[in-house]
């Protein structure tokens, strides 16, 4: 499928000096277009807050060249990954060393992305090994894939203005809504039409403070659940409610299904 972006995360882990990953896998991923990559699949570390790419040092190896970067959708950049349709459709193993993480505690994320045109079967993954970590074990989730509930809408948006900062706060909507994280737009005014771009995207806070604003503007806040964003709010045309729309810039695909 098109404009997907796919994440598994998992549990929280302590690296050693010999700490390694193993990921066996197998992919089939959009081939490579006038020497440029497009679709991929790759690994990060996520340890104080940061995301990390780590490649394998041994085993199925990322493509080398030149990475399309797919704006804020998956938030890839021009990242190396696994991509290609014919050099990785076989199960093996792709080794990462993560001892340059010793005495962290640490995250992995394995993250598929494909753009808005083209696309292969994409990866499959199975018997994620962690060697010579702390807390090595089997996670604690079942072997069943769990949906997440739509993100939802934020309400109680509030603005003021200090010097030349504006801040922003928001309640987020609470379960069975499934918010991760927030996107922050703003648009010009006088309104002469929505015209909302992001200045922020996957913010963790139910605050925020703008201090690139130079202008009037209106502002809108909209949660997020992994990989989707929930509604921009709405707006009352005299006689119906409706959905404000989602920017031309927007930081991720949208969910508007109620939670
Ligand atoms: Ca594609």
């Amino acid at each position: 499928m098109d404009e997907k972006c796919d994440v598994i995360i998992s549990p929280i882990l302590e690296a050693t000096d010999s700490s390694q990953l193993i990921i066996h896998n197998w992919y089939s991923i959009e081939p490579q277009t006038g020497y440029i990559w497009y679709d991929r699949a790759n690994v990060h570390i996520l340890y104080n807050s940061s995301r990390i790419l780590i490649s394998p040092i041994s085993g199925k190896a990322y493509q080398l060249g030149t990475f399309w970067d797919a704006g804020p959708m998956c938030n890839m950049g021009t990242e190396q990954g696994w991509s290609g349709d014919n050099t990785g459709n076989f199960w093996g193993n792709s080794i990462f060393d993560l001892s340059s993480f010793a005495r962290q505690k640490f995250q992995t994320e394995i993250r598929y992305m494909t753009d808005i045109i083209t696309s292969k079967e994409g990866i499959y993954v199975d018997d994620i090994q962690f060697i010579n970590v702390k807390y090595e074990g089997c996670d604690q989730y079942p072997n069943t894939y769990i949906a997440q509930n739509p993100p939802g809408k934020n309400y109680n948006l509030q603005i003021s203005k200090s010097s030349n900062n504006i801040i922003l706060s928001w309640i987020p909507p609470t379960s069975p809504c499934s918010v991760t994280s927030h996107n922050i737009y703003r648009g010009s005014l006088p309104f002469v039409g929505y015209n909302h771009a992001p200045i922020a995207c996957s913010i963790n806070n139910s605050t925020y403070i703008d201090n690139s604003a130079v202008d009037n503007y209106y502002y809108l806040v909209v949660p997020m659940n992994v990989s989707s964003e929930g509604s921009y709010g709405t707006s009352f045309n005299g006689s119906t409610w409706n959905e404000i729309p989602q920017s031309n810039y927007r930081c991720n695909l949208q969910n508007l299904n109620p939670c």
